[in-house]
């Protein structure tokens, strides 16, 4: 007998909602659910390969502990035990800060990660934090910081309604959409050009997205910020700002005109590779349309001038009135916000409030740069301890961050290592416990991180499709006892994590004079809490007290978690709305359209445009069908266009004598690999392109369809060393390489 579950889609960040086949304890089958108030039936390859992806053979069914030398299953309290064992001793000897947590992408895809990080790592008092924010998107934080005074207050554009949509760094045909929300992002340009508005795209390889486009601009990579300089420039050379409605809101207008004036589009078009006029004519376009939005994305951040191509894109927001209209680019309420506090002055966004150890790096976010885990790790240094024990969730920095050989020798080194991974992978690899989080069909859904970055204010909660099979621990209680047993308090109960944050939650709101329990008791409140377990109290509390809550009682029609289980296809809240000036929390309680960290960052960025290398430089691609390092070992998934292959032009693969189809060796600052070229006029001439997330040769994995075709480590060709230097991130786009064929023996 089978029957149907609805799950949100974790696998990727459109979040689609899902109508699961089941057959006992098995999905057999995945289909959109068309109710889904947000998705409304859209499905994609990877959400209908979800039963497929959730009955991996090789995902890991109990802990993993290291016993002489090699791991062996275990129980869950001798698991726990050996990770209290390995973790308290280095706290107590070296410190907290060497202690590591490096948190990868899946975290923001499961409640547990939204819910238990911050916990573990406030609990052990570490600096010694890094995530995949730093190989993706801290460009956007830091800029949206110093604009709005607030990291995660990340505009997005309003697809539905856009009149012109300027596409940078991104291919949502392929990703579909990122630091944007939304389910079938391919109807919705289609949607855009049926109404009569228009697509530009700006990226180096002509992608999917690319030939739905109006206008395609095939840039030299990592010179974005360069055009959108210019760009800016041309309006204000050509009185094309308006600010519209935001006029009160924003300070720094002539500072920036000035501060700008000498990056002209006949300064900065021979770096870029794109003509002068064509620069104008893209301003013009941005500032004549009725409505318009700049989104750019990862082809954006993972550059050496990151922050200040960020910066930019809602600078021309900003300037052409876009920011914060429908139709241009919105800050998005998602039902779990905090209670929205009054507009007025805030506490600012700062940088650099300590440094890395090693190289000196900046935090950005309370992060340190990716980049950087292995020299903290790897290097002794006066300034302090290096990096002993590390705990990973959802993480495989071996294959995700820039030279993975030495990241890889690192981990070998540490005095102690737990991962919380589904996969005995390149990473987790070198722990001494693994911790293994069930099938998603077994785990709970919302998408605390994705709602505030939806195209639509809507929210949803999934309960497990399928129960937890004996033996197995959910996520959220891995993640808190593993906090626990790494801060001192191991076998206590778990359910003491989320009491503690409720707690804390509900003691501050009462004392808040905007919040709806103002002056109420916390512990009144926290008894009216529903749920069946710690996260869904916790999911409860964050609702009621969120936006669109019930207060508590103070607005009886209001969310909490009771209204929204009996809405199982989600509850729509609405289309995304004007909100200035209350997401704003900068000092000055404006936008700070020209915040000091940018102006000491232009002169380097004056510098580039001076700047042109004439070898080949190396940029990533995106497929469908995968999903960064972990969807490698799915057949379902794998084979076809979905390969590890090197993109050249042809005249590139002419001048160097390389053959479509035989193997070429890439060679960049952090190694060599060598990969099948694919001779493609898809790449702009001087571009190669692999993909990231490859190379699942190491020994000691447990992977093993992805061990059939491995490809290759693409981060190998990177040092660590190319950072932008204000949010810390990597650059894995525009890198200088060398190809050449692999001669014939
Ligand atoms: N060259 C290059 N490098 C890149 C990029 C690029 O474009 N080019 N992209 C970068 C980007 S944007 C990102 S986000 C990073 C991603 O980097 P990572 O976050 O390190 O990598 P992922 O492959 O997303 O997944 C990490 C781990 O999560 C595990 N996992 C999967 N599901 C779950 C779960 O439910 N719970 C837990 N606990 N673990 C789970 C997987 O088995 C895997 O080991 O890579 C970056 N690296
Ligand atoms: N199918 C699938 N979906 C995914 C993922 C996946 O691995 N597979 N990963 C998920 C994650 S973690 C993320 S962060 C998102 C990323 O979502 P997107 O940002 O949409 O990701 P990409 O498809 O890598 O698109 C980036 C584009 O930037 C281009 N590019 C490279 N360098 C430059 C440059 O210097 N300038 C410009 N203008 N363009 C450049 C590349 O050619 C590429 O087409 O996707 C998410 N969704
Ligand atoms: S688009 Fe993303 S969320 Fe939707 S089904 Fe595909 S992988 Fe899942
Ligand atoms: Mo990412």
């Amino acid at each position: 007998m089978s029957r149907t579950a609805l799950r949100i889609c974790p696998l990727c960040e459109a979040t689609c909602g899902l109508t699961l086949t089941i057959e006992g304890t098995k999905v057999t089958g995945a289909r959109g659910d068309r109710e889904d108030v947000f998705s409304k039936g859209f499905i994609c390859p990877k959400g209908a390969s979800f039963g497929a992806v959730d009955g991996d053979p090789d995902r890991l069914r109990t802990p993993l502990v290291r016993r002489d030398g090699e791991l062996r299953e275990a129980t869950w309290e001798e698991a726990f035990d050996a990770v209290a064992a390995g973790i308290r001793p280095v706290v107590e000897r070296y410190g907290a800060n060497s202690v590591g947590v490096v948190l990868g992408n899946p975290n923001v895809h499961t409640m547990a990660g939204a819910l238990y990080p911050a916990v573990l790592i406030a609990g052990l008092g570490t600096r010694s934090l890094f995530t995949a924010s730093t190989v993706d998107q801290m460009p956007k934080h830091v800029s949206s910081g110093l604009l709005f005074g607030d990291a995660n207050a990340i505009p997005v554009p309003d697809l539905d309604h856009t009149g012109h949509l300027l596409l940078i760094g991104a291919n949502p045909l392929e990703s579909n959409g990122s630091l944007c929300t939304a389910a079938d992002f391919p109807g919705k340009l289609k949607a855009l050009k049926a109404r009569g508005g228009t697509l530009t795209v700006i990226d180096p390889r002509r992608t999917r997205t690319a030939k739905l486009a109006d206008r395609h601009i095939a840039i030299r990579p990592g010179t974005d910020a360069l055009l959108l300089a210019a760009m800016t420039r041309t309006l204000f050379e050509e009185h094309l700002v308006d600010l519209g409605e935001l006029t009160p809101h924003v300070e720094g207008l002539d500072e920036l005109a000035g501060a700008i004036a000498d990056f002209t589009p006949e300064a900065v078009s021979a770096a870029c590779d794109v003509d002068a006029p064509v620069i104008r004519a893209l301003a013009r376009e941005l500032a004549a349309a009725p409505t318009a939005a700049v989104y750019g994305r990862i082809g954006s951040c993972t550059v050496p001038h990151g922050t200040l191509a960020s910066w930019l894109v809602d600078v021309l927001n900003i300037l052409t009135g876009n920011l914060d209209r429908p139709g241009g680019a919105l800050f998005p309420q998602a039902a779990t916000d905090r209670t929205p506090r009054p507009a007025g002055p805030g506490r600012g966004f700062r940088l650099a409030r300590w440094h890395s150890r090693v190289s000196g790096h900046p935090e950005a976010k309370g992060e340190l740069p990716l980049s950087a885990l292995a020299e903290e790790i790897d290097t002794a240094t006066a300034q302090g301890e290096p990096v002993r024990a590390l705990v990973a969730v959802a993480a495989n920095p071996v294959l995700s961050a820039p030279d993975g050989d030495r990241l890889d020798k690192a981990l070998g080194s540490l005095d102690f290592m737990v991962s919380v991974d589904p996969y005995l992978n390149e990473t987790s690899r070198h722990a001494d416990v693994v911790l293994p989080p069930p099938p998603p069909s077994q785990s709970p859904h919302h998408d605390f991180a994705f709602n505030t970055l939806a195209v639509r204010n809507q929210v949803r909660y999934s309960r497990p499709a399928v129960p937890l099979e004996p033996g197995r621990m959910a996520e959220t209680e891995i993640l808190a006892r593993l906090t626990l047993a790494a801060t001192g308090m191991h076998g206590a109960d778990p359910s003491a994590v989320d009491d503690l944050v409720i707690g804390q939650t509900l003691g501050k709101a009462v004392t808040e004079a905007h919040s709806p329990v103002h002056g109420r008791d916390p512990e009144e409140l926290a008894a009216q809490l529903t749920g069946e377990s710690g996260p869904e109290r916790r999911l409860d509390m964050m609702l009621r007290l969120g936006p669109y809550g019930d207060g508590f009682g103070a607005r009886p029609d209001g969310l909490g978690l009771a209204r929204l289980l009996a809405h199982p296809h989600g509850i729509d809240l609405g289309p995304l709305r004007s909100r200035l000036p209350q997401p704003l929390k900068t000092r000055s309680g404006r936008i700070e359209l020209f915040p000091r960290p940018i102006a000491d960052d232009l002169p380097r960025l004056r510098e580039a445009a001076r700047q042109r290398t004439d070898g080949l430089v190396l940029v990533g691609r995106r497929h469908l069908r995968s999903n960064n390092s972990w969807m490698h070992n799915v057949p379902a998934l794998t084979g076809g266009t979905n390969r590890c292959t090197l993109h050249i032009h042809p005249e590139d693969a002419e001048r160097l004598g390389v053959r479509d189809g035989a193997p070429v060796r890439v060679k960049g600052a952090g190694g060599e690999v060598t990969a099948p070229a694919e001779v493609t006029d898809g790449v702009r001439r001087g571009v190669v392109s692999l993909p990231h997330g490859w190379g699942h040769d190491r020994p000691g994995t447990r992977l093993s369809h992805a061990a059939t075709d491995p490809g290759v480590n693409v981060n190998q060709l990177l040092d660590g060393s190319l950072l932008d230097p204000l949010s810390g991130n990597a650059v894995l786009n525009g890198v200088p390489v060398d190809v050449a064929p692999v001669a014939a023996r």
